[in-house]
């Protein structure tokens, strides 16, 4: 009889930790789960998961490397999926030290672990198009690294730790360079989840506005159980390389207002307040993934695209606030 394939995600607690855990636990991984503790429940969206002991949690911080160890030690996993960081790019300019030790330095931590107790275990590192700053779209495996932000410059960081890992010591260690990816379980300070949560609100009565900051920003967003699906294809493909994911298209946020007001009849003009409190020292004006090495490689297409995403996005947080 096969042995189960065990894996430990870090951030299982978030967007993409959680739907990697569903991902996983379908698959019928043996999948644990590293959660930084709380006094307070921060784990609502695998609640579901552990209601039905599918999945095993222990508690660490990835900012302390001898838990870390022990974590990795205990479990002996195949594969290590790490998704932890302070993941907020605008939170990056106020806490940059803090963004660099959690979203940078992070990734060497876990990579030390490996090398040093078992360099056969997998490595996924959640890089991100946030690497290529203001480079002309569209950005690919090869498009040049000019990050804009903290959160950006420890992501780079990251990302070359975990290819030197790969070089250094032929541990297989992969970069999913992912473009922004977006659900129902988004953070609710990031521009889509607060615009669809804010709509609700105002929906249902329990808000008159929405402030927001910049509102020509264009982004990549694609769907994020679409992507952990692609992040387990890079993780078992034939050598350990690094991919962009994405849709290919890109978006303004003034167009996410628009699709989400309108699916519900509203004009967002009368109800979005744009404040320079929301902006950042500095931003990335456009992302647009390509995508050819992903499709061609691993066979990864997106389905769901940008009107359909809003539209699912808006109806699960109608839901939520809606009478
Ligand atoms: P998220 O929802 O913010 O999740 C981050 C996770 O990291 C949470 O579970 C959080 O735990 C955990 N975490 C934060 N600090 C920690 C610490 N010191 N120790 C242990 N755990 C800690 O982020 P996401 O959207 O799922 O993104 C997952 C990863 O992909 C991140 O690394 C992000 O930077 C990267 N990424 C995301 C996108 C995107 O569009 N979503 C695109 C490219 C790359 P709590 O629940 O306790 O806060
Ligand atoms: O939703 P955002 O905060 O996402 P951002 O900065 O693109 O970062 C996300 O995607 C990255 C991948 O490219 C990830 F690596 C990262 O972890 C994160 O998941 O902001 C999107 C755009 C920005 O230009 C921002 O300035 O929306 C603009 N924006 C306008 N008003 C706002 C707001 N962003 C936020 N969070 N809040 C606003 O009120």
């Amino acid at each position: 009889m096969e042995l189960k394939k065990r894996a430990l995600i870090t951030g299982i607690s978030g967007q993409d930790g959680s739907y990697m855990a569903d991902f996983l636990v379908g698959k019928g991984y043996d999948v644990h789960g590293l959660v930084r503790w709380s006094a307070n429940n921060n784990t609502s969206r695998i609640a579901h998961l552990l209601t039905k002991n599918a999945i095993t949690i222990h508690h660490g911080d990835v900012n302390d490397s001898a838990r870390i160890e022990a974590v990795v030690a205990t479990v002996r996993p195949d594969e290590i999926y790490h998704f932890a960081a302070q993941s907020h790019v605008g939170v990056s300019f106020s806490q940059p030290e803090y963004t660099l030790q959690v979203t940078g330095l992070s990734t060497l931590r876990l990579l030390e672990a490996i090398r040093k107790m078992d360099s056969r275990i997998k490595f996924y590192q959640a890089s991100s198009s946030e690497l290529f700053g203001n480079m002309p779209p569209p950005q690919n495996e090869s498009t040049p690294f000019r990050p804009e932000s903290p959160y950006g410059v420890a992501k780079v960081a990251a990302h070359h730790s975990t290819r030197l890992y790969r070089d250094a010591y032929g541990i297989f260690a992969v970069n999913g360079i992912l473009f922004n990816h977006e659900s129902e379980r988004r953070g609710e300070e990031f521009v889509t989840r607060k615009i669809t949560v804010g709509l609700a609100r105002i929906k249902a009565g329990l808000a008159n506005e929405l402030v927001l900051g910049n509102l020509d920003a264009r982004r990549d967003w694609g769907y994020a159980p679409e992507y952990v699906e692609a992040v387990w294809r890079m993780m078992h493909y034939e050598r350990p390389e690094d991919f962009v994911i994405a849709t290919g298209e890109s978006h303004s946020v003034q167009e996410f207002l628009e699709q989400a007001f309108g699916q519900v009849g509203l004009n967002w003009r009368n109800h979005v307040r744009a404040d320079p409190s929301e902006l950042r020292p500095r931003d990335i004006n456009t992302l647009v993934g390509d995508t050819s090495k992903a499709r061609l490689l691993l066979g990864w297409e997106p389905r769901v695209k940008f009107p359909e995403l809003v539209r699912i996005m808006v109806s699960s947080d109608l839901k939520r606030f809606g009478p």
